[in-house]
């Protein structure tokens, strides 16, 4: 080859590369984008402030595993109390920002209240997503794969899973959180704490939880928490887990 035609070849090589380049970004950043607007849908914002999403199956859905009066409880006061009493303290606060990962991040230097009623809108937001009448089963694709390299087996990730949200003393959650370094992990919070907040010892993105507070399970299982985590388990709802591990890894 001319030195000549080799200055040419090598420029529109190095041409081609210039525009690939942006263009397999740009893919990426929509693709990412669908992935994120799943964990957006859950979090809806109205004029009034953060909202409730509608639930995605009936009360009485999730039977036997979770109760009819307790689902009726659970979302129609407890987590529309908590969404209520969140807009409330954003208010008082003079908080305007409707990013929810922003407000979380910052939560340290805001009132108790958006603390405590913030995390019990956004957790529960997130668990009854979590849930659903055809779930249960193992999750498949890449998340399945990830547990596997991650924890072992998906029977070694349940397990710890399970002992996680066992072992919370008095009120809580368990998590599955895409961590820092792009890692799943399993942590447990108490209270209404979440691993987006900037208080919490393991920080991440949720991808899955679980609601430990007597709330949660009393009604149907009094003192048998662990039965409650137990059957959990007949009703996640993996394609909701693996698309926010989707979001998350974006
Ligand atoms: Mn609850």
């Amino acid at each position: 080859m001319k030195k000549r035609e080799f200055i040419k070849t090598s420029m529109v090589l190095g041409a081609g590369a210039l525009f690939s380049a942006p263009l397999v970004s740009s893919c990426a950043n929509t693709n990412g984008k669908e992935k994120g607007a799943f964990a957006a849908s859950l979090i809806p914002v109205g004029e009034e402030g953060f909202k409730q999403k509608e639930l995605p199956y009936s009360f009485d859905a999730l039977e036997p595993y979770i109760d009819t009066q307790t689902m009726e409880l659970h979302f129609g006061k407890h987590h529309a109390g908590y969404t209520r009493k969140f807009n409330a303290a954003l208010k008082a606060d003079g908080i305007t920002s409707t990013d929810i990962k922003e407000i979380f991040a910052n939560v340290s230097s805001y009132s108790p209240g958006v603390r405590n009623n913030g995390g019990g809108y956004y957790n529960h937001s997130l668990y009854w997503n979590f849930m659903s009448p055809d779930g249960g089963g193992e999750p498949t694709g890449d998340l399945l794969a990830a547990i596997q390299e991650t924890f072992g087996s998906f029977d070694d990730f349940k397990k710890l899973f399970s002992e996680a949200a066992g072992s919370v003393f008095g009120s809580g959650w368990a998590w599955l959180i895409v961590n820092e370094d792009g890692k799943l992990q399993v942590t447990a919070s108490s209270n209404q704490d979440n691993p987006l907040m900037d208080i919490a010892e393991v920080k991440g993105t949720p991808i899955l939880n679980i609601d430990v507070w007597e709330h949660a399970y009393y009604l149907k299982y009094q003192n048998k928490r662990g039965d409650y985590i137990q059957n959990y388990w007949n009703v996640v709802n993996w394609d909701a887990v693996e698309k926010l591990y989707l979001g998350a890894k974006a």
